[in-house]
């Protein structure tokens, strides 16, 4: 028999949970306190979907976190190594956000929709606690929330086929990480310019959770001429386009310096924010610690690793682990991320799967080094 996953109150249900339902879900993860849909049961019809037509997925599990009121700018400011000082209205930004010690604890992308209103469009992780607990102790003048508010993404090469037939040509001329307000016979939501994919597309932010199905229902019938199937966010697709999984690549305790973020951060601003002075000194001394790109040698793996393999150097010594692998139709072989000591970085290892199966990994590249 195979495992299931229990389906009650303890955990949330998406808006879109019926629609994903009556298209053929097989599996769940658990993502914010939220059921995550994670296959359809058919990796191969769901990467070509992605990477030839469109496709639509619920992540409504990207919650966000509201920051609202005459100084939200302050603590967003505060939170985020990036900074959103200079963000355009209507623009987003992806914004790494550590701890004090300059541990990555989630990796938003941040909109702004107004100079003092905020959403962090969060990872796994309960930023809402940090966020109100950090705005509190500072006196900060805003108000932090939960708001209702369910990404849908649409992503692929039809996807603005698929949006422009849906709410006119208009669409197509929003730009990268920009967002419009709009909304499609009562159905109101945010359409943006986003997507953990590299084949672009859009995320529809429902604002009015009643509306799930209505909304992906819609999406649905103007993707059918496009050939749109229903997928998820892609464990394979997202390492060929060096999209972070925070968690999966991570286990919630590395740096945004070993995991080759330093794009995504402002170091050099002049005011303070979290993780600051720990982040400045790792950058001085060198990460200790890089994420970096693989590909295994060996049968193509049918199920993506269920937990962390050791990396060994030639004498049989641990330098660090491969976090996740899976076959990749674009390299046409097992591609996989693996977070390995600086000294060892940069050279090819092996690897020892749970079942005693022995792999060669090729060092490809440095994670965000494209
Ligand atoms: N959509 C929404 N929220 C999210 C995610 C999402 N929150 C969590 C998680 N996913 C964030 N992760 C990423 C990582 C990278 C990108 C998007 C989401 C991305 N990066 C571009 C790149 O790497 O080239 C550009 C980033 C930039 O220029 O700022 O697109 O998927 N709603």
């Amino acid at each position: 028999m195979t495992s299931e996953i229990a389906i009650g109150s303890r955990v949330r249900k998406s808006p879109f949970y019926d629609a994903t339902i009556s298209h053929g879900v097989k599996q769940f993860s658990v993502y914010n306190h939220m059921y995550m849909p994670t296959s359809y049961g058919d990796p191969v019809a769901e990467y070509e979907a992605l990477t030839e037509r469109v496709s639509i997925w619920d992540v409504a599990v990207e919650r966000q976190v509201e920051i609202v009121g005459s100084e939200a700018l302050e603590l967003v400011e505060y939170l985020s190594t990036r900074g959103m000082r200079s963000c355009k209205e209507g623009r987003s930004r992806y914004t790494p956000i550590c701890d004090h010690k300059g541990i990555l604890i989630n990796d938003p992308i941040t909109l702004c929709l107004g100079k003092d209103r905020y959403w962090m469009s969060i990872a796994d992780g309960d930023l809402l606690l940090w966020a109100q607990a950090i705005s509190y102790e500072r006196n900060i003048e805003c108000s932090v929330f939960e708001p209702e508010v369910s990404p849908l993404a649409v992503q692929g090469p039809k996807s603005d086929e698929t949006m422009a037939d849906l709410l006119g040509d208009w669409v197509t001329d929003i730009p990268f990480f920009g967002f419009v307000d709009t909304e499609l016979d009562g159905i109101p939501f945010l359409i943006c310019r986003s997507g953990w994919s590299g084949q672009g597309g859009f995320e529809l932010f429902l604002t009015d959770e009643s509306k799930g199905i209505d909304l992906w229902e819609r999406v649905w019938e103007a993707g059918l001429k496009y050939g749109i199937h229903p997928g998820t966010p892609n464990a394979v697709e997202r390492i060929e386009s060096e999209l972070l999984s925070y968690r999966a690549d991570c286990a919630a305790s590395a740096t945004p310096l070993e995991l080759g973020l330093e794009r995504f951060m402002n170091l050099e601003r002049e005011d303070h924010f979290i993780g600051k002075e720990a982040l400045l000194s790792e950058r001085s001394r060198g990460p200790s610690r890089r994420l970096v790109k693989i590909i295994l040698s060996g049968e193509r793996l049918t199920a993506p690793n269920e937990e962390p393999w050791p990396a060994l150097d030639e004498s049989g010594n641990e330098i660090g682990e491969i976090r996740v692998a899976a076959w990749s139709p674009a390299v046409k072989g097992n591609l996989g991320l693996a977070l390995i000591s600086s000294q060892n970085a940069g050279k090819d290892f092996n690897t020892v799967s749970k079942d005693g199966q022995s792999y060669r990994a090729t060092h490809l590249s440095y994670f965000g080094e494209r």
